[in-house]
């Protein structure tokens, strides 16, 4: 097990405005698949970058649709993790904290994380693909997790367009107003965790850059490398689900 250095557990001890910044890794203790995991059954033959496009939802809306609401499903039969409560308890402590996350689950908010920034969107806002009406939809699922299967997406109230999730997709541009917020408070924030991603997608991935490049410190939190070791003063190689309840017992209970 990484052992966390007492000068990372003053660092955050000292912190006066903490970003964390996390991906689908925060969420793998509490049973939900990494974005690179979630495609088995039905969709294990397919990319998740062929997968999450408007092409697809286009071609074969009753594919995708089906993908989404079988993701929405286990998230809504899973619980936040140690990872996500330790991310919350944060802001007790920390006068401010801004979570942003790549994830389209809502763990964050579940765990208590207040204002959870979502850069590309969330599974639980879906829109109308032709005029992007918010629908309502049932927190019932009529998705049971083990029954993976195409799903006719419903029609839009207003025009009758299918339902598409409220997710950003490859090729999609960011949503206007969270990576706005985004990145002014990572050019605002003394400390950056990169919790759980492969730091692969961009223009999201290149927010511990910014940090860095900004006089941040940044702590990486990931059992695997990812490619932007060169931009961090500290790496906790290990699970967040772990490490995470450790550093904030360190830092405000010892
Ligand atoms: C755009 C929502 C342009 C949907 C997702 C350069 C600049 C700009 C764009 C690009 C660029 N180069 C390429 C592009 C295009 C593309 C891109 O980045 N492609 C990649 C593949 C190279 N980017 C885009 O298309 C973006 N849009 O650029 O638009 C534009 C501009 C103007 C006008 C028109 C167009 C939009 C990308 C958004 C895609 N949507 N998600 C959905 O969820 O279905 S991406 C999806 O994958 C996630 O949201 C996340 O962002 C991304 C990566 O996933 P991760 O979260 O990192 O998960 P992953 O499985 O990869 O890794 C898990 C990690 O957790 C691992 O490291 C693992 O070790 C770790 N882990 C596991 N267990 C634990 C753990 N860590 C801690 N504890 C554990 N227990
Ligand atoms: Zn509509």
């Amino acid at each position: 097990m990484k052992t966390i250095s007492e000068e990372l557990v003053r660092v955050l001890r000292n912190a006066k405005n903490v970003v964390v910044f996390t991906g689908a890794g925060v969420s793998a203790e509490s049973g939900i698949p990494t974005f690179r995991d979630a495609l088995t059954g039905l969709w294990e033959r397919f990319d998740p970058q062929e997968l999450a496009t408007p092409e697809a939802f286009m071609a074969n809306p009753d594919l995708v649709w089906g993908w989404y609401e079988w993701r929405r499903a286990l998230v809504t039969n899973c619980r936040p993790n140690p990872a996500h409560l330790a991310i919350a308890e944060l802001q007790r402590f920390v006068p401010e904290v801004h979570v942003i996350t790549q994830n389209v689950d809502n763990l964050h908010e579940r765990a208590g994380s207040e204002n959870v920034i979502h850069v590309h969107g969330s599974l639980h806002h879906p829109i109308c693909s032709s005029c992007r009406t918010p629908f309502h939809i049932h927190e019932t699922i009529d998705v049971t997790v083990e029954k993976e299967r195409k799903i006719e997406p419903p029609k839009c109230d207003s025009c009758q367009g299918l339902i598409r999730p409220g997710v950003v997709w490859f090729g999609e541009p960011m949503p206007e107003q969270p990576w706005h917020i985004a990145q002014h408070k990572v050019l605002n924030c003394d400390l950056f965790f990169s919790i759980g991603t492969s730091s692969i997608v961009f223009p999201a991935a290149g927010l511990p850059i910014t940090a860095h490049e900004n006089g941040a410190c940044v702590v990486q939190v990931n059992p695997h490398s990812t490619g932007i070791e060169n931009v961090l003063d500290y790496n906790l190689v290990g699970k967040a689900g772990e490490l995470l309840p450790q550093l904030v017992d360190l830092a405000f209970r010892n």
